[in-house]
C-alpha cells in the first residue's frame, strides 16, 4: 500500500515542492488547507493535481486532530508557519501561536490519534517532521554552523521556531516519537514568495528589463547567507524522514554570499549594471539583524547521503530567467500559476 503523507502548509513554496517529490516516490498525499476562500488553493491545485485536501489551520486543535484522523497519515510534514521574518515583529503574538504553539497542536494531535503515552512504543507509528530553521542561530557563536551550535535567535519568528525546535526533541524523548526537525538554511525558487530577498530581486530585475520599473529598494545589501535551492531541500525532509532512528540535521550548501553579492549576479544575469537601479532604503533594515548564517551539512551528507545539485550562480540565473518569462507573459507574479 501506498505511504501516506500529510503536509502542513502545502500552499507555499516547499509545500509544492514536497508534494511534488512525495508523489514521485509513489506517496498518496494530502494537504492541510485553512481559509474559507484561500486563493492560493487554486494555484496549488493548478500544479497539484493529484493531492487531497483536508481542512484544518495551525491555530486550532481540533481541526488538526480531525485532519490526522481523516487522513491516517504515516507521516506528517509541519511546514506551515508565518515565515516572513520582518513580519514576526508586526504580529509577534500570532507568530507565536501559528510558528510556535502550531507545532504543539500538530504533535498532540498525532499524540493522541496514535494513543501514545509515556514511553509508549505505539507512539511510533506517525513519523513527524518540523521545519525548523536557521534563523534560531541567529547572532552566531560559531560559522559555520552545526545541529550542536548553540541557538541566540534575533526575531520573534526565530524564538518561535526554537521553541517548536525543541519542543519536536522533548515529544521524541518524551513519548518516543519518530520526530525529527530539519534546520533548513535559506532556500530559493521560482516559486519563492515575492516578499523574500532572492525572489524580490529577481522580480526587480526582470521588471527593470522589461522597462516596468526603474529602481529596486532594498535593506541591508552586507547580512550574509547561505543560499540553496528549494527543490534540493525538500528531498533532504524526506530522507531525514525514512532514516532508520529520528534525528536532527542541518541542511545548508556550506557557501555564503551577502545580499550585494545577490544582487550584482542577478543584474549580470540579465546584462545589467546593478548600481544604476539599487536604492537602499533605512526603511527596510531589521529592529535586529542576523548578519550571518553558513551551514555546515556534513552530517547530512554522511548519514542521508544528501547533496545539494543546484549551485548559487544557477539559481539566481533560473529565478531571474523565470521572472523575466512571467511578467513577458503579463502574469501577476503573486498569483500566477507556479512554474
Ligand atoms: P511559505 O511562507 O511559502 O509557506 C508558509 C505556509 O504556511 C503556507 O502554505 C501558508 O498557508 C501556511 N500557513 C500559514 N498560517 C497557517 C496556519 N495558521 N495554519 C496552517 N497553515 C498556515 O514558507 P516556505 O515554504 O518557504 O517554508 C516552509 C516552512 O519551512 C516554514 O515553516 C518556514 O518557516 C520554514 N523554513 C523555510 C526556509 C526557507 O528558506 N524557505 C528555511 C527554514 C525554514 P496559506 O496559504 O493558508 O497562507
Ligand atoms: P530571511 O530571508 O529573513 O533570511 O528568512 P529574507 O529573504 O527575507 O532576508 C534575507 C536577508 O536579506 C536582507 N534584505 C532584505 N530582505 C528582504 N526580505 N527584503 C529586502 O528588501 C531586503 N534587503 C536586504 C535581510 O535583512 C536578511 O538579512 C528566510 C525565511 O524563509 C525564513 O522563514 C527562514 O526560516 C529563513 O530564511 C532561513
Amino acid at each position: 500500500m501506498a505511504r501516506r503523507a500529510l503536509i502542513t502548509g502545502i500552499t507555499g513554496q516547499d509545500g509544492s515542492y514536497l508534494a511534488e517529490h512525495l508523489l514521485e516516490q509513489g506517496y498518496e498525499v494530502w494537504g492541510l488547507v485553512r481559509g474559507q476562500a484561500n486563493p492560493r488553493v487554486s494555484r496549488m491545485r493548478r500544479l497539484l493535481s493529484d493531492v487531497q485536501v483536508v481542512r484544518g489551520d495551525l491555530l486550532d486543535q481540533g481541526s488538526l486532530i480531525s485532519a490526522v484522523e481523516r487522513v491516517q497519515p504515516d507521516e506528517v510534514y509541519n511546514l506551515g508557519a508565518i515565515s516572513f521574518v520582518p513580519m514576526s515583529w508586526e504580529q509577534a503574538e500570532l507568530t507565536a501561536e501559528v510558528t510556535g504553539m502550531g507545532v504543539l497542536r500538530m504533535l498532540e494531535a498525532i499524540r493522541v490519534c496514535s494513543g501514545a503515552s509515556r514511553g509508549s512504543a505505539a507512539s511510533g507509528q506517525i513519523r513527524f517532521y518540523q521545519a525548523s530553521s536557521s534563523e534560531m542561530f541567529g547572532q552566531v557563536s560559531e560559522t559555520p554552523q552545526t545541529e550542536r551550535t548553540g541557538f541566540h535567535p534575533r526575531s520573534p519568528y526565530g524564538v518561535a521556531k526554537a521553541y517548536g525546535h525543541f519542543l519536536t526533541q522533548n515529544y521524541r524523548e518524551s513519548y518516543g516519537m519518530f520526530a525529527v526537525s530539519g534546520i533548513l538554511f535559506n532556500h530559493e525558487s521560482p516559486r519563492r514568495g515575492t516578499e523574500f530577498v532572492t525572489r524580490k530581486v529577481s522580480l526587480g530585475v526582470a521588471r527593470i528589463k522589461l522597462g516596468l520599473a526603474t529602481e529596486l529598494r532594498l535593506g541591508n545589501l552586507e547580512a550574509r547567507r547561505d543560499w540553496g535551492y528549494a527543490g534540493d531541500y525538500v528531498k533532504a525532509m524526506h530522507l531525514m524522514m525514512r532514516a532508520p532512528r529520528p534525528e536532527d540535521y542541518v541542511i545548508g550548501t556550506g557557501r555564503m554570499k551577502s545580499v550585494r553579492e545577490l544582487v550584482e549576479a542577478a543584474f549580470a544575469a540579465a546584462g545589467l549594471d546593478w548600481e544604476r537601479y539599487v536604492v537602499t532604503d533605512q526603511a527596510l533594515h531589521r529592529p535586529a539583524e542576523v548578519d550571518l548564517l553558513c551551514a555546515d551539512p556534513k552530517k547530512a551528507r554522511a548519514q542521508l547521503g544528501w547533496e545539494p545539485g543546484v549551485s548559487f550562480d544557477e539559481l539566481v540565473a533560473m529565478m531571474v530567467e523565470s521572472d523575466l518569462r512571467l511578467l513577458s507573459d503579463g502574469a501577476d507574479p503573486d498569483d500566477a500559476s507556479w512554474p
